[in-house]
């Protein structure tokens, strides 16, 4: 399972926080590393058994025509070759009825070791109802449970997959990718083939200097 399209850029807070920016935002955790897949740097944890990492309260995660979806991903940097380890990723939104809801458990099998992987747990309806809906008490806990080992596992950038809101039946069946383009080339000289006629249903989203994400809508 991959977590493809268009994820949620939190407010800049919340992005702070899923971003592992500062260790301050998370209980469980003391140390960065300069080593990440977003931001600046990502999170150290000394594994020793059952680590808990708790976040700081979080705000709504989506703008008001746009929910989170089916999907949540973090990225694991697994150090050493272990023969047991247990990913967990929990939502707590009180407010919203969500408590303490477990995502999912992965083990060191979903890992490559020496090198960020992408975790991707399963979002259920309701929870993603909850994420979309209106709060300021979302925390997320990881539970990283495994061995000691001999240098520390690194956690980076926390993102839900999200779509936008069909409020009027206008967006129709919707086709999510996202490919990159070298500064130098703009969108529209770009051709996109396929074997349907397509049309760009909203504008190019920059997520980075390299990136665009687009939104096409079948005709
Ligand atoms: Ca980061």
């Amino acid at each position: 399972m991959k977590l493809t399209g268009a994820t949620v850029t939190a407010n800049d807070a919340g992005q702070q926080v899923l971003g592992f920016e500062n260790s301050n935002d998370w209980s469980g955790i003391s140390v960065t590393d300069s080593n990440h897949t977003e931001g600046r740097v990502s999170a150290q944890v000394s594994v020793s058994g059952w680590m808990q990492l708790t976040s700081s309260h979080l705000s709504t995660l989506v703008d008001s025509n746009e929910q989170i979806s089916d999907k949540a991903a973090i990225d694991v940097w697994l150090p050493e070759s272990v023969g047991w380890l247990d990913l967990r990723f929990i939502v707590d939104i009180p407010s919203q009825g969500i408590y303490w809801r477990e995502l999912g458990t992965e083990s060191q099998e979903a890992l490559v070791v020496g090198e960020f992987t992408s975790v991707v747990f399963p979002v259920p309806d309701d929870i993603a109802t909850a994420l979309s809906g209106s709060y300021d008490d979302l925390r997320i806990v990881v539970i990283v449970n495994g061995p000691s080992m001999s240098a520390p596992l690194l956690l980076d950038n926390i993102r839900f997959a999200k779509e936008a809101v069909d409020t009027d039946g206008s967006l129709g069946e919707q086709v999510r990718f996202a490919f990159d383009l070298p500064q130098d080339v703009k969108l529209l000289e770009t051709v996109v083939q396929v074997n349907e006629s397509f049309k760009i249903a909203t504008a190019a989203h920059p997520q980075n200097q390299t990136a665009n994400v687009v939104t096409w809508a079948r005709v």
